[in-house]
């Protein structure tokens, strides 16, 4: 892989995204010299709607240990790479922090936090949600828990994700389970030390929902309207 930055200029602007995925994890590899190359193509991107892409570019920025790169990014994503949904009810920047540091297992923590907080003040008390309070939950909200769950996980986490997994075996719980590792050789896995709190984690591992109370709770999540809307 040639890290000429001309060559890598003109693949992170017209590759594939898993080509740029590839790209961007190269330059993480290769240390301090791609670090200019992050920072140009993040500046670059401001203006459009964040992808995998950026959420990967940024990650690796805010874990790399460089003054300078810490100031750019202060000056330039003062608040993260992503904003919430202007009309979400919850404060999310706290998970923003979390995801941006791929530190999935206190985000996926904070997400259940999260549910608990839209549901109202008894479920906040009584820490899980009941499945009837779903409904109360906004769209924007929703989005939002699932942009920054997807921007920062190369795509592979996030509600919509599984849900889609979801729908592809037909709504059947019994086939998603293994699938998303919830489930192996006929087992549950247990929380939290059988998941994978890491990007080697299969596709919608992330974020958990507890079956200990049956699958309305996840069911009724992606039910939701917010899947069928823009
Ligand atoms: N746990 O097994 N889970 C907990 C999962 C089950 C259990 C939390 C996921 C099966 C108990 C999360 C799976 C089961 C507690 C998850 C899983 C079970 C607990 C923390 C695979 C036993 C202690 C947040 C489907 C056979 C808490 C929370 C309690 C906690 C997630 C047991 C995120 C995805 C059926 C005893 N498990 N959970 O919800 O409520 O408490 O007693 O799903």
């Amino acid at each position: 892989a040639s890290l000429n930055p001309d060559d890598v200029r003109s693949q992170l602007n017209s590759g594939s995204e898993k080509t740029k995925l590839q790209l961007i994890q190269t330059l993480a590899e290769a240390g301090e010299v791609g670090l200019p190359v992050l920072m140009e193509f993040l500046l670059e991107r401001q203006s459009a709607s964040p992808t995998p892409v950026e959420g990967k570019a940024y990650q690796i920025l805010y874990s790399a240990n460089s003054s300078e790169v810490q100031d750019f990014l202060q000056a330039h994503f003062p608040k993260g790479l992503l904003s919430a949904n202007p009309e979400a009810e919850a404060d999310y920047s706290q998970l923003q922090t979390l995801l941006a540091q791929q530190d999935f297992q206190e985000a996926d923590k904070l997400t259940l936090q999260k549910l608990c907080e839209l549901a109202g003040q008894a479920a906040v008390e009584r820490k899980w949600v009941y499945f009837s309070e779903v409904k109360r939950f906004s769209t924007a909200d929703l989005h939002t828990l699932d942009l920054f769950w997807r921007i920062y996980s190369e795509g592979k986490f996030g509600y919509s994700v599984q849900r889609q997994l979801w729908l592809g075996v037909g709504r059947n719980w019994e086939k998603l389970w293994p699938k998303i590792g919830w489930r192996q050789n006929g087992n549950w896995t247990r929380y939290p030390q059988e998941f994978t709190w890491d990007l080697t984690a299969p596709v919608g591992h992330l974020p958990l929902s507890n079956q200990l109370r049956g699958v309305r709770l996840i069911e009724a999540l992606f039910s939701h309207p917010a899947w069928s809307e823009p």
